[in-house]
């Protein structure tokens, strides 16, 4: 059973001007789903052609296997947390818990935007929640996911050129304030509500 694309949940058009119909045609359209079609051939066959993407992910031996299906998750999961009419900050459990890391939401979203200016080259930026129950902004490179070094991720910010350079050329600073305008923190604070209960299971 092959993995499937995942439509996005927006219009092409709903995320302008922050991010442009062309951006998204290229990015979902072409970047992500190259990395699913290219999964599907890798693991065409084999033992982990049956397994939800998060375990063929955490489970594959394989560099090209795991940088295609770790791209095909950290895309979804980027797109996914993305809305025209996001909730515009934290509220409830999580916004507590981002006042007693980071002081407050505004320094959250300052540190952030900052891990993820400064990670060199290609890769993702990261508010996860650690092994110990609290949270963290991490950065990977390349295709690497938090969830190989037990930590959950609850948003991404995905930093390669190609996320942004139609639209902003070489200005990651700019992309990434308008990425903080399109996050829906209520689809953050579910992520945070479903993490937390596994991690005190
Ligand atoms: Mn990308």
């Amino acid at each position: 059973m092959a993995i499937a694309t995942q439509k996005l949940p927006y219009d092409l058009t709903a995320l302008e001007p922050h991010i442009s119909r062309e951006t998204l045609e290229y990015h979902h359209g072409k970047h992500y789903a190259g990395y699913v079609k290219k999964l599907n051939a890798a693991i065409d066959g084999t033992a982990l052609a049956d397994l939800a993407l998060t375990d063929i992910m955490l489970r594959a031996d394989d560099n090209g296997v795991f940088n295609n299906a770790a791209q095909a998750w950290n895309h979804e999961f980027y797109f996914n947390a993305l809305s025209p009419q996001p909730q515009g900050r934290a509220d409830g459990p999580l916004a507590d818990a981002i006042a007693r890391r980071f002081g407050s939401f505004e320094k959250l979203c300052e540190k952030f935007s900052a891990a993820a200016a400064g990670q060199f080259g290609s890769g993702w930026a990261w508010l996860v929640l650690d092994a110990d129950r609290e949270l963290d902004i991490v950065t990977t490179g390349n295709a690497d996911n938090p969830l190989t070094r037990g930590q959950t991720p609850l948003l991404t910010c995905d930093v390669w050129e190609h996320a942004y350079y139609i639209d902003y050329r070489n200005d990651r600073g700019k992309y990434l304030d308008g990425f903080l305008e399109l996050v829906d923190w209520k689809i953050v604070a579910d992520n945070f509500a479903r993490a937390t209960v596994e991690r005190a299971a």
